[in-house]
């Protein structure tokens, strides 16, 4: 072996012992999660604990009349029954929400939607709880109720909040009707009239992105726990943003925000439903602190999609304007937007609509004008975003179906549409008609990838083909090939446009060596499954050449995490990731210090080498990493402080923008209505690529949430009010039976201003999912002019599709 070579092979051994970026690293949470040795909220017990559980109402809208708790005391075993009469007092009865407005914790005077909490059971077990909350005897006059968004402004329409309803100014400025919570304007309308009114083409369509739910596994929950003697509060809870939860604590029970330790353990699936705060965290606090012992509260499913956090119930009227050969000149769309009972939206305080204005995607569409009503009805609160970065998935949606609603009027194939209205590499960054500026994106050259690898055109051939069979009567089988090319937005975000309660939205890290060279790291976001542990030690492995096996990252104790806002709109990767590389590189720094100091050379004179810093021209002499930090602590340089460690609090300068192109294909049985997916190919470029093994793993998984999304998944309610579909009886969630098979690929256009380049990932499949199940199952009906047909396309729906097409002869 030449010299050379015995240099690069023990540079190359020596890269793939740190596991760092790029590595297809295993993770390590899953060796306790894979055991059953995960430990959750509801694994918890302590001492003398109780247990919470709610009595709720039977009805959409209806006025309180009466409460009478007296039969459930007296159940053996019952130890209190809190209602809104208990906690007025205390000023809790309602609770802030992140978008401005109040929600009730227990209904007062009115319940505004059905299982909205009504009084808090608290029992020594959760038997005795469940059986207790039969015994309160509500009695209530039932009111007319606006289940239609729609019907919310009329005139006529019942009042639901009676609470605010002299209050015409809202948390976003006036209220045209007391149903009314906002109205939210973007862009130029006059010069997007103007376009209109002058273009060769327009089309006009409303689409509806219908209510569903997250429903992780584990439901959402907490245990509070109040020592009367220290006056302190420790709340574990299934939390994706633990540090919030402990600021909100604080404001509203009044308690010092040291005395308050939030903790939250391994969770079982976020996917938006653990960001809000809900009446079951408040009321288990409050139990606790009146009680002095711990009480906990675990939700059921049925609980979970019915209460905490819906998502979606956008009815979006979408216009594009174009010119005869297709070049897009503007975009036009109004948004009415359901958000149930109560104005309870996990956005940043600015954004009553969240991202929604992203939805120009990918286009170079110089002008667009965006309007959002958002609307009270009787429905539960929430409008979470759902595996998608604050209306992201909404926003690409209308887009997505948009252009193909437009190539089908121009007689232009869907592909060549996109491509020719995309932004250009050279573009970048990129100015949009809403007002953001994209940082990097190269939509052709993905695109091109995306096509060759699925073979686009003979895709289409045998479609033709299919098509004349169908009409021939040779098949009753329909074609159907989705395509969506999404730009996501993630990353919330720079403090000049994002916050949540006035807290800036940075996040931070934490990194501390021991003396053997060992690390542990804490972060300000929080996993919920999708595999920190693993790869924030792979970005730390990197940056500081040391194995990520012998790093330790800690996330969720509110105690020791320096403070941060959390995991959501997968903003981990760009903002707690960027701060990762940044806290690693002043450790880098000092750390070459100390090695100068000990090889007797400048600073200057130092390389570093994968795990070492090596004098420039002499690469035997070196000092590893390990040797830096025991000499750390060992015998620092004269002046400088012993100890190898930073903090780094980042505030992003930008947003991240991920892109990517899906293809579907798909054939439906037009006499069943089952829809099969033939093929379902993912390119997504999220910069920098940290762990390929983990994104893959987070795009089957939104893109099974995707498909569940297009193609079944709903919370629908009837004329009543009543809630359907709020077991896994009736909610679609897929298993593996029905998942079709995944194809990923990639491409890799870095974040220009990212320390790592990278950019988030785990919302992008569910983005581009959804739209993609959309446009196969139009794609399919396009050529009988079905026009366009609503998600969800379960069977029952696309049956009826071919019912209404006169199909079935
Ligand atoms: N990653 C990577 N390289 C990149 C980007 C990301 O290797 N360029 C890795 C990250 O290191 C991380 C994972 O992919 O391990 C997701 O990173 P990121 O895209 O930054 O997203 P977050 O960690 O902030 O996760 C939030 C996102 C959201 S908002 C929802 S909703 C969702 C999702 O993650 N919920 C999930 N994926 C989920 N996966 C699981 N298992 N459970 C959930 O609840
Ligand atoms: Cu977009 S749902 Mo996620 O933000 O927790």
């Amino acid at each position: 072996m030449n010299e050379q070579v015995k240099i690069d092979t023990d540079r190359a051994e020596r890269t793939e012992k740190l596991q760092g970026m790029g590595c297809k690293r295993k993770r390590v949470e899953d060796i306790r999660f894979t055991q059953g040795k995960g430990s959750y909220v509801d694994d918890l017990k302590l001492p003398g604990m109780l247990f919470g559980d709610f009595v709720r109402s039977p009805h959409a809208h209806a006025r309180i009349v009466s409460i009478d708790t007296s039969r459930a005391k007296a159940l053996p075993g019952v130890i209190a029954v809190l209602t809104a009469a208990d906690l007025k007092p205390l000023g809790l009865h309602y609770m802030p929400t992140l978008a401005g407005d109040v929600q009730a914790v227990l209904a007062e005077e009115k319940v505004l939607f059905q299982n909205q909490e009504v009084a808090f059971v608290i029992a020594e077990d959760r038997y005795i709880a469940s059986d207790a909350t039969e015994l309160v005897d509500v009695v209530y006059e039932a009111l007319p109720c606006i289940v239609d968004p729609f019907k919310s402004m009329l005139p006529d329409a019942p009042i639901l909040r009676e609470d605010i309803q002299d209050k015409m100014v809202g948390a976003h400025g006036p209220r045209k009707h007391p149903n009314h919570i906002f109205e939210w304007q973007i862009g130029d309308k006059q010069a997007t009239d103007d376009v209109f009114a002058k273009a060769d083409v327009t089309i006009k369509e409303m689409l509806v992105d219908h209510r569903t739910h997250p429903s992780p596994l584990e439901t959402c929950q907490s245990v509070a726990s109040f020592d009367k003697v220290k006056g302190e509060l420790t709340l574990w809870g299934t939390f994706q943003a633990p540090h919030v939860i402990r600021t909100v604590v604080s404001l509203i029970s009044g308690l010092p925000e040291h005395k308050i330790h939030v903790i939250a353990p391994d969770i079982g699936g976020g996917f938006g439903n653990k960001v809000g705060a809900y009446a079951g965290y408040v009321c288990s606090v409050v139990g606790s602190i009146v009680l002095g012992v711990p009480v906990k509260w675990v939700e059921d499913r049925m609980e979970n999609l019915s209460t905490t956090s819906f998502a979606r119930d956008y009815h979006m009227t979408t216009e594009l304007a174009a010119t005869k050969d297709g070049k897009i000149l503007g975009m036009r769309v109004h948004v009415l937007a359901d958000h149930g009972a109560f104005d309870a939206c996990a956005d940043p305080s600015k954004w009553p609509a969240g991202f929604m204005n992203i939805c120009t995607g990918s286009y170079d569409i110089p002008v667009a004008h965006l309007l959002v009503d958002g609307v009270y009805t009787n429905k539960a609160s929430g409008g979470v975003a759902y595996r998608c970065s604050f209306r992201v998935t909404e926003a690409v949606f209308a887009i997505e179906r948009a252009i193909e609603v437009l190539a089908q009027k121009l007689g232009m194939d869907a592909a060549e549409l996109r491509i020719k209205n995309f932004i250009k590499a050279e573009q970048f960054p990129y100015h949009s008609a809403l007002g953001w500026e994209y940082d990097s994106g190269d939509y052709h050259t993905a695109m091109k990838k995306a096509m060759d690898a699925i073979d686009y055109k003979a895709l289409r051939a045998e479609q033709a083909e299919k098509r004349e069979a169908f009409k021939r009567g040779e098949t009753r089988e329909l074609m159907g090939i989705g395509i969506s090319f999404f730009t996501e937005i993630v990353g919330a975000g720079p403090a000049k446009n994002c916050d949540i309660l006035g807290i800036a939205m940075f996040d931070s890290a934490e990194i501390r060596i021991h003396p053997t060279g060992s690390v542990i790291a804490r972060m300000g976001t929080k996993s919920q499954g999708q595999g920190h542990e693993t790869t924030y030690a792979q970005i730390i492995a990197t940056e500081l050449g040391i194995p990520a096996d012998d790093i330790m990252i800690e996330e969720g104790n509110t105690d020791t995490a320096p403070y941060g806002l959390g995991t959501y709109g997968s903003r981990s990767t760009p903002v707690a990731g960027a701060a990762t590389a940044v806290a690693a590189r002043k450790i880098k720094a000092k750390a070459q210090m100390i090695a100068a100091h000990m090889l007797e050379v400048h600073e200057g004179d130092l390389e570093w080498d994968i795990d070492r810093f090596r004098v420039k021209g002499l690469p035997e002499k070196f000092k590893t990493m390990k040797e830096i930090a025991w000499s750390a602590y060992n015998a620092p340089p004269p002046n400088l402080e012993p100890g190898l460690e930073a903090v780094n609090y980042y505030e992003p300068p930008n947003m991240t923008y991920p892109f990517g192109a899906y293809f579907c294909v798909m054939d439906i049985d037009v006499d069943t209505g089952v829809a099969k997916t033939r093929r379902f190919y993912a390119l997504d470029d999220c910069g920098t690529r940290i762990n390929p093994m983990i994104i893959e793993g987070q795009v089957h998984g939104g893109l099974t949430e995707a498909f569940a999304c297009a193609m079944g998944q709903e919370i629908r309610y009837d004329e009543m009010g009543n809630v359907m579909g709020a077991s896994f009886m009736d909610f679609f969630l897929p298993t593996a039976v029905e998942t079709p098979k995944w194809e990923t690929d990639f491409t890799v256009t870095p974040s220009p201003h990212h320390p790592i380049g990278a950019k988030g990932v785990g919302e992008s499949p569910h983005v581009g999912g959804v739209p993609c199940f959309s446009n196969a199952v139009n794609d399919a009906y396009a050529f009988l002019d079905a026009g366009h047909i609503q998600m969800p396309h379960d069977a029952w729906r696309l049956w009826q599709v071919g019912e209404r097409l006169g199909l079935h002869g």
